[in-house]
């Protein structure tokens, strides 16, 4: 205890010396200036709630190694505020932490508090006893949205004050920003919305935060907020105030996915090039949307259909992997761009057209000296090009040249030297890796432990004899009457067939029909589940664009009774909405949608109007069969279901040894929610596939990268893998998994891996040194392909060119076996040249680690 309160009275003193060190934040067009030095700025985008604290020294250790000088996040209200005036700013929540680990690391921070969010994230942010609230309007020039907006942010603003986080503190938040991406929807609230966005900008500089304030595509940012950019590209995008900073706040690092949904790459070279032609064009500010996307846990995922994974193709991957050659490849950018800073931030820039889009920017800084940006965007046109000194440049189509003093190239967007990781997810058990005795550690051979589940149905005596907690005589909309506490959400009625219309009609071919607006529901007539359905297959353009969700279900064959029948209707949200003008008055559930009995497509019983009885949430929620120390659980081993609707599964594990993330693979299950040891993984849904077309196995980098590019993952599960983060887990003694399944699953494959480097390739040019390295202890163990000359194809299949040096696969294996990292150095003196041997010569490599 002693040596904890000498910590803590060191932290007091440091963060006493550090309030000393205040900074003051300025800006004109050309550069950012802190404490009178000239700065373009490199952030990443960290949300802190999708990781964990134990994972953020690592992420943010791992982003400052990568070469970012600043990390964004949002602030996300539905979770700091889940009911009125109750906040949390536990765990993962505690972003004050989360800075002062930023600022721990050397880094400056950016505070986006929206509050309104966006992000892929439930709601936007914003929580649901908000859109409750009696005369509410959000998002625009309504008196009470504004006063609750007005109250968490300066909630928000005292916080970080209090822990002295404004860089005018001393603290290292540079930037904040209010308000997010209005600009996009403003349209949509007319007159109203104008003099909302007034307002905000009014409200911020009232906060007095000391830094500066910033808006992001919001053209019409009243001064002194600063617009800022965001999108793939933003080389010509142009602040609406001539002194304003040029700064793009999220540069879409690849995209997020959606259940049925394939996965989506941007290409390193081709981020690269975006942020090479936004400084190159006189930006000052960029942020990586997302540089870590992480994971939505629990019901944190928006949309709708958002996955669990928000992995993003992002430099850092969802577990914290480095994603290579992404994150390697924006490394070496940062530090061409860290070389050229004080020319960036100069404002001396003069540009040189060489036509068919090669373009030279010249940058002077203020002692005279040169710093040159070379780029082609033609898009499939590579060029060779003559600067003043006679050296001939190698500018590939949709590139960018760094030349230090303009005649030495230091880095190209289009020349990777860096490698690129195979990530394995595999069984893993550090004490029995030589399984088969052969030296050796062969852990991909082992099998996953046996597990052994018991299970407990959900009870649904009450709810299938239409029993509800309240009623209304029309059918209700979802999340507001349930405060989005639960994706489920009960519609129960009865109808009563009596003699005459028993037999009039005929009963025994009776279709139920039901309207709703999503997402997906779960119908059942006198006891019995007669089917259910998800909203169709969404694609991520449909989301962007707010498509609704809606959709008729229609069972016909449905046996009904003389006398009373019950209609039971478990309705399920699956993320809600989360952009668009107005999203938040999107509805959810059966609300102005119809209940309809039809007979032969004929006579028809509207129950539309019906009673309608009411239950928010499952009982197994209710009774907390997720948390393994429930005293209500009831679980029995005995005959365990397969394809059972509705269905608590329960298991015990170990963690998986070495520091490496976990994953649990949940192939066999339906859809449903996972927690471990009662932490919600957040949604699993195995069986929604993705698409079997419009997949590629080469991903060309050239040219406008849309989201619809690079997609791969035809035809396989969205999403099968559910992170566990290692905190989560008990390292000694037992760990508890319980599942709660919706549509029937089969728990015999569920296992536990972990995501580790599996093979790793590295591609260099003359005159680099290729770096290749392992994770979590493992070392290069064979080289499986070794080439200088002119090799072709990819990671995975690489082949021998039409000429090659003789002695690479010697040289790397001399470099390289028995190693967690080596470096080859590509020059001359490495690899036996000949003269066919020209600029364009590189090095590839495909090793294994184990
Ligand atoms: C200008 O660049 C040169 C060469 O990199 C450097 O030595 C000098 O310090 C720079 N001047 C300023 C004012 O930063
Ligand atoms: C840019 O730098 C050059 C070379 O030092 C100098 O001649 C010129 O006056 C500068 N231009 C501006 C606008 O500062
Ligand atoms: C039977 O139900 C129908 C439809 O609700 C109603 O019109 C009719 O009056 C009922 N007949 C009797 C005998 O209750
Ligand atoms: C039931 O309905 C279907 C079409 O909706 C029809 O083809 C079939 O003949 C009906 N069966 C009976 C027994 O009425
Ligand atoms: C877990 O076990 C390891 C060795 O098996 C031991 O060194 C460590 O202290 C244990 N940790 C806890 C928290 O019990
Ligand atoms: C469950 O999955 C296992 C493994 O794929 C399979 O062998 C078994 O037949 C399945 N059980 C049922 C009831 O489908
Ligand atoms: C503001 C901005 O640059 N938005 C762009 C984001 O990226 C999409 C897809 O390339 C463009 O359509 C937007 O214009």
């Amino acid at each position: 205890m002693l040596s904890r309160y000498l910590i803590e009275f060191l932290l007091v003193v440091l963060a006493v010396l550090g309030s000393c060190s205040a900074a003051t934040i300025d800006y004109d067009a050309h550069a950012l200036i802190i404490n009178g030095q000239r700065k373009i700025i490199i952030a990443g985008a960290i949300h802190y709630p999708r990781s964990t604290p134990e994972m953020w020294p690592d992420l943010i250790q791992k982003a400052k190694d990568g070469g970012i000088d600043t990390i964004e996040t949002y602030i996300f209200w539905n979770l700091h505020e889940p009911r009125r005036r109750e906040y949390d700013f536990t765990g993962n929540l505690d972003f004050v932490k989360f800075f002062q680990l930023v600022q721990q690391a050397g880094l400056y921070g950016i505070l986006r508090i929206g509050p309104y969010v966006c992000a892929e994230w439930n709601y936007g942010g914003f929580p649901m006893w908000l859109h409750n609230t009696p005369g509410i309007q959000l998002r625009t020039d309504n008196d009470i949205y504004k006063q609750e907006m007005q109250i968490f942010t300066t909630k928000i603003v005292n916080i970080a004050k209090e822990a002295k986080l404004f860089a005018s503190q001393g603290g290292p938040i540079i930037l904040a920003q209010i308000e997010n991406e209005y600009g996009n929807i403003m349209d949509g609230y007319g007159d109203a919305g104008k003099k909302y966005i007034n307002w905000c900008a009014q409200m911020a500089v009232a906060q007095n935060v000391g830094v500066p304030w910033i808006m992001c595509q919001q053209d019409n940012a009243p001064q002194p907020m600063i617009n800022t950019c965001n999108g793939f590209y933003c080389d010509q995008f142009k602040p609406n105030n001539a002194k304003s900073p040029k700064m793009w706040t999220e540069n879409w690092t690849g995209w997020f996915k959606a259940w049925g949904g394939k996965d989506p790459h941007r290409t390193a070279e081709d981020v690269a090039f975006a942020v090479a032609r936004f400084y190159q064009n006189g930006g000052i500010l960029q942020n990586y949307y997302m540089y870590h996307g992480g994971t939505n846990f629990g019901r944190t995922s928006g949309g709708p259909y958002i996955t669990t994974s928000y992995d993003y193709d992002a430099p850092l991957d969802e577990y914290g992997n480095l994603n290579q050659p992404k994150y390697g490849h924006l490394k070496q950018l940062h530090a061409a761009l860290k070389l050229g800073e004080s020319f960036l931030t100069s404002g001396n820039v003069t540009w040189k057209s060489f036509g068919n889009g090669v373009d030279l920017a010249t940058f002077t800084n203020s002692s005279g000296a040169r710093f040159c940006m070379l780029s082609n965007t033609d898009k499939s046109k590579d060029t060779n090009i003559d600067l003043e000194q006679g050296r001939k440049y190698f500018v590939p189509a949709w590139s960018v040249s760094f030349l230090d003093g303009c005649n030495k190239e230091i880095y190209n967007t289009a020349k990777l030297n860096t490698q690129i990781s195979m990530m394995v997810k595999r069984i893993h058990n550090k004490e029995d890796r030589d399984v088969d005795g052969d030296g050796d550690r062969d852990a991909q051979m082992q099998q996953a432990p046996q597990l052994n589940w018991e299970w407990s149905p959900e009870a649904m005596k009450d709810t299938l004899q239409g029993k509800g907690r309240f009623k209304a005589g029309v059918l209700l909309e979802q999340k507001s009457t349930t405060f989005d506490i639960s994706d489920y959400f009960w519609y129960m009625t009865s109808v009563n067939i009596n003699e005459t219309i028993w037999k009039s009609w005929n009963w025994k071919n009776a279709t139920l029909r039901i309207s709703t607006n999503g997402h997906a529901l779960f119908a059942y007539v006198n006891r019995k589940l007669i089917g259910y359905q998800f909203s169709k297959q969404a694609n991520t353009q449909q989301m962007v664009n707010g498509d609704d969700y809606s959709f008729v279900f229609e069972e016909p064959a449905v046996k009904l009774k003389l006398g009373a029948n019950t209609i039971s209707i478990l309705s399920v949200t699956i993320g809600l909405a989360n952009y668009g003008a107005k999203f938040d008055l999107k509805p959810t559930g059966l609300i102005g949608g119809s209940v309809q009995l039809v007979n032969n497509g004929q006579d028809t019983i509207d129950l539309t109007s019906s009673t309608w009885f009411y239950k928010v949430g499952l009982n197994g929620e209710v009774k907390r069969l997720y948390d393994p120390n429930s005293a209500k659980a009831k679980w029995v081993a005995e005959k365990l279901p397969y394809g059972r609707p509705m269905t608590w599964y329960k298991t015990t594990f170990q963690a998986p040894a070495g520091t490496d993330p976990v994953v649990v693979d949940l192939q066999g299950m339906g859809k449903g929610y996972a927690w471990v040891n009662g932490h919600n993984l957040g949604r699993y849904w195995p069986t929604e596939k993705a698409d079997e077309n419009g997949c590629t196995t080469f991903c060309d980098y050239r040219g406008q990268y849309s989201n619809d590019k690079c997609r791969t993952n035809c035809g396989n599960p969205t999403q099968r893998y559910y992170h566990v983060p290692r905190s989560f887990l008990n390292n000694n003694g037992t760990n508890t998994l319980i599942l709660f399944e919706e549509i029937g699953g089969n728990t015999s494959t569920i296992s536990f891996q972990i995501v580790t480097v599996g093979k790793v390739c590295g591609h260099a040019y003359l005159g680099s040194t290729l770096e290749l390295s392992c994770q979590g202890g493992k070392e290069i163990t064979d080289i499986e392909f070794a080439s200088f000359g002119d090799p072709q194809g990819s990671c995975g299949s690489f082949k021998v060119g039409s000429y090659q040096a003789t002695n690479a696969l010697a040289a790397v294996e001399k470099a390289c076996v028995g190693k967690q990292s080596c470096g080859i150095e590509i020059s001359d003196a490495t690899f036996e040249l000949n003269n066919d041997i020209g600029v364009t010569s590189r090095l590839a490599v495909q090793a294994v680690c184990s």
